[in-house]
């Protein structure tokens, strides 16, 4: 019998319900050997599916956040059903949720990020960053960078919703962030490409001058729900192109670690005949980890001058009172990860078939005795052999680590197409080795293990985020969906047992929470809620006093909306009046939402339970138009409609 084993386990599971039903265990086994044969599936295939299936009406036992990559938004998973629960609007308008169309509030808080006053219609998320406790996720909010415009993002995880982003000050682009400090004090935002300050001209010919990393520690006021600008600062660092920080934790915390390449301050130009950025920034044996204490330059910011507003760190301040440090790190550098006790920055080069784990004990004892030579900016580099603790080869391209909570790490074999599994060494296991790996499909970049970037990973599950999927899904034309992999950890190898198609753009990182860490609200709280402010509008719309008040040239609208009217329904107003349109959902029920539709005006809001919306717009188009609710919320959701009659001049 093809999958006698398997049915032995089904029936195990099934036990009481099989009996109760009547069936017999001979029933169940060809009901799905019978399934199995048709459908041409395994006994690994039917594990595997057996481990994911989630019933109608179950729920999810984690929640993965991952990174919209250049959708510019964040996505929630479930794992292990790995499906898409929500992809929330960040740095991209986004009509379903009614971000950035028409509502002042999410306008706002997208204009917050535009360039000058230039309009930035997309973003590219990087890393996700949930805010910590001690270390560890408390579920209440959730941070994003954007890549490409050097910008952070602020999700508060009560309603899933963005609310604020900010620009870096001294930075066109970033990288290496977001990442938070153990109790959530900082948001690290790290660089990437050097730049002149502010993103101002300087030519390439004074790039070893001019241009400079600016990491950026932004400041989170958790009771406000927001980032504060005015406590938060910046510090200069050498032109190398910083790229992914750890935060340090437990015995490291205190300190921030950012990977680099381009220790060769490489300027490119293949069209001048130099050889390309790829060649030229991958000469050198080795690049540099950089090491920050950033809670003594979080006193130090306090006396720092400010550029652009904010206190900026220079480059011999930060050498002056011993803020930063170089470690030579091997070929390439992508990742860098500290371990859970935080004894250990793992970092896994490109180009370089090893990870390599750094203690901090040593690093700090380094420090301390003052060896090393410098920089050409008076950087103190600190010897590699003082530091490093151990490499294990791990196989071709790490990239990234996760960590469960057993004493092992994971890393992402970009080339070879894997996960792999290895041991710590102390004090987590006697000696530092490679255990196995696991193949994957294809390119993994990032992985996420469950809480596995925490004090305390959990270990069960992992996802590899592919950035090839070539042969794995039906055909879709020349831009295929990414391929997220869900990967079992709990027994004896780890195994892939579900293959997610991602097709919106490419998720980079992830981080996976027990979703019982979550206390997202149903509803909004109260009616009249502003989600911007988290507290209810005194300038809602209440039920019984919907009006249109007019005042000059200014209109200004009380509208409520319920199953199945608006209220009011017909308004009429002059072109080139100026409207203010404030609408409330005066619904209590768990996912009565309604939609908001105004033709001809560019106005699309998702009106949820509770909530209230205002818009502003200056009637500039005369004519009737037509505004209807975008959710089909009740059998007569196709009447819940009026006129806006705009009177020609
Ligand atoms: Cu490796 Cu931007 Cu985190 Cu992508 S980075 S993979
Ligand atoms: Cu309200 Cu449809």
């Amino acid at each position: 019998m093809r999958h006698a084993a398997l049915i032995g386990l089904i029936v195990l599971l099934a036990g009481a319900t099989v009996a109760c039903a009547g069936d017999d265990e001979s029933g169940l086994d060809a009901a799905v050997s019978a399934i199995a044969d048709e459908r041409g599936l395994s006994e690994a295939d039917i594990e595997a599916a057996l481990k994911t299936f989630v019933p109608s009406g179950g729920r999810d036992e984690y929640l993965m956040f991952a990174s919209g990559g250049h959708a510019g938004q964040v996505f929630v998973i479930g794992i292990p059903s790995m499906r898409l629960l929500k992809s929330i609007a960040v740095f991209t308008p986004e009509s379903w949720q009614g971000y950035g169309v028409g509502g002042v509030q999410t306008e706002e808080t997208l204009a917050a990020g535009f360039y000058n006053d230039e309009e930035i219609k997309w973003g590219d998320t990087h890393h996700p960053a949930l805010s910590e406790t001690a270390g560890d996720y408390d579920g209440q909010f959730l941070f994003i960078n954007e890549k490409a415009n050097g910008r952070v993002a602020m999700i508060d995880l009560r309603d899933f919703e963005t609310k604020q982003i900010v620009k870096n000050p001294f930075s066109n682009i970033d990288h290496g962030g977001t990442f938070v400090t153990p109790d959530t004090e900082y948001i690290i935002e790290g660089p990437q490409y050097a730049h002149p300050l502010g993103g101002e001209y300087a030519p390439l010919s004074e790039y070893d001058d001019k241009y400079r990393g600016y990491v950026m520690f932004w400041k989170f006021d958790r009771e406000a729900g927001r980032i504060d600008e005015s406590q938060s600062f910046g510090m200069e660092l050498p032109p190398y192109w910083q790229d992914l920080c750890d935060v340090g934790k437990k015995v490291s915390a205190g300190w921030v670690f950012c990977g680099s390449l381009n220790s060769e301050r490489d300027t490119g130009g293949i069209e001048a005949g130099n050889p390309p950025f790829e060649v030229g920034v991958s000469q050198n044996d080795m690049d540099y980890l950089h090491v920050m204490n950033w809670e003594r330059a979080a006193e130090v910011a306090q006396s720092a001058p400010k550029v652009n507003g904010y206190p900026l760190i220079s480059l011999d301040t930060a050498v002056a009172e011993d803020l930063l440090f170089l470690v030579p790190e091997p070929k390439s550098p992508h990742g860098s990860d500290v371990t859970p006790g935080g004894e250990y920055v793992i970092v896994a080069g490109k180009l370089d078939p090893h990870i390599t784990a750094y203690s901090f004990e040593k690093i700090k004892a380094a420090i301390d005795s003052g060896v090393g030579e410098s920089d050409p900016y008076g950087v103190r580099i600190l010897p590699f052999d003082d530091v490093m603790e151990a490499q294990i080869e791990v196989g071709l391209g790490p990239l990234h680590t996760q960590f469960d909570g057993d004493g092992y790490g994971y890393t992402s074999l970009f080339l070879d197409n894997g996960v792999a599994k290895w041991q710590m060494g102390p004090p987590y296991h006697d000696e530092w080795k490679l255990v196995e790996v696991v193949p994957t499909q294809y390119n993994v970049g990032h992985i996420a293990a469950a809480e596995g970037d925490t004090v305390s990973p959990d270990g069960r599950y992992l996802v590899s985020l592919n950035k090839w999927a070539t042969d794995r899904f039906n055909v879709v034309g020349p831009l295929l969906p990414q391929n997220l992999q869900l990967v079992d950890l709990t027994g004896e190898h780890m195994e892939v047992i579900y293959d997610m198609a991602m097709g919106v753009g490419e998720p980079h990182y992830a981080q996976i929470i027990k979703a019982d860490k979550l206390d997202a609200w149903e509803v909004y709280p109260e009616v009249g809620w502003d989600p911007h402010q988290q507290a209810v509008d005194p300038n809602a719309p209440v039920s019984g006093q919907e009006r249109v008040e007019r005042n000059g040239d200014t209109v200004e609208i009380w509208m409520t909306a319920t199953r199945s009217h608006f209220n009011p329904e017909n308004i009429e107003i002059n072109e080139g009046d100026h409207v203010i349109w404030h609408i409330t959902n005066i619904e209590r029920a768990y996912d009565a939402t309604h939609g908001f539709a105004l033709s001809g005006y560019n106005v699309g809001l998702s009106l949820e339970p509770g909530e209230t919306i205002t818009v502003e717009f200056d009637a500039e188009n005369s004519g009737v138009f037509a505004f209807y609710c975008t959710e089909f919320c009740s059998a007569l959701h196709l009447e819940m409609m009026g006129h806006l009659l705009v009177r020609p001049e």
